[in-house]
């Protein structure tokens, strides 16, 4: 069995490096640079998948990307003990799928077109202040959510806290979780877990 993870330096495929670290699987990271002037990914990843962007899973023969894509096929594959996935009849399995895929649909597409408007120097632009609420609605209704709830899927900690993370990094850096107690106190509790130090470690 090889499994192959292909990475992209300062990416959302930081995601399934922690994934591939919390289900504890023998894998290989394959790193690549961003071009300097244009941020894309390097052409290599073109000869992989045809949409040439990160991450992209090789398994044996299959290669799979999108984010939720990869997730949900580790988990199938590779966590038979449901340890980082509820299953279908617990209560927790509706939130799990809604984080799971929140991390690629409407909590995360505000945040990635204000990022495409501000390095366009269109932060001027009407749709930058629209998006700039959406983006703030969002981290509203994750605010919430974790006041309520110590992880994404409800209880226990499930691979849509990995997928997740990547939104509240990228919000404490941009100073947004001073105002946001409860997310700055699950940023800092998953922090401490092994297998996201062992992702830091791996060179993201
Ligand atoms: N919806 C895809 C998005 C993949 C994507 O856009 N990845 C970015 C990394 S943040 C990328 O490869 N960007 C470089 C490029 O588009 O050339 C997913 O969930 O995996």
């Amino acid at each position: 069995m090889t499994l192959k993870l292909h990475h992209l330096n300062a990416s959302r495929s930081q995601r399934i490096v922690w994934l591939l670290e919390e289900l504890g699987v023998k894998h290989e990271l394959v790193h690549h640079s961003r071009d300097p002037e244009t941020n894309l990914a390097p052409p290599a990843l073109l000869n992989i998948h045809p949409m040439g962007k990160s991450p992209l899973l090789e398994h044996d023969n299959i290669v799979i990307a999108e984010t939720g894509a990869i997730s949900e096929y580790l988990l199938a594959k590779f966590d038979p003990d449901h340890k980082l996935h509820p299953k279908p009849e617990s209560p927790d399995f509706p939130r799990f799928l809604e984080w799971l895929h929140a991390t690629e649909g409407a909590v995360f597409l505000p945040g990635l077109m204000g990022f495409y408007l501000f390095r366009s120097q269109l932060q001027d632009h009407p749709l930058a202040a629209a998006m700039a609420a959406e983006r703030d609605k969002a981290m509203q209704v994750i605010e919430r959510h974790l006041s309520a709830h110590p992880y994404f899927a409800g209880e226990q900690f499930s691979a849509a806290d990995c997928l997740m993370g990547f939104q509240l990094v990228s919000a404490e850096l941009q100073g947004q979780l001073k105002q946001l107690p409860a997310a700055a106190a699950w940023l800092a509790k998953v922090r401490a877990r092994p297998a996201y130090q062992r992702m830091l470690q791996a060179g993201i």
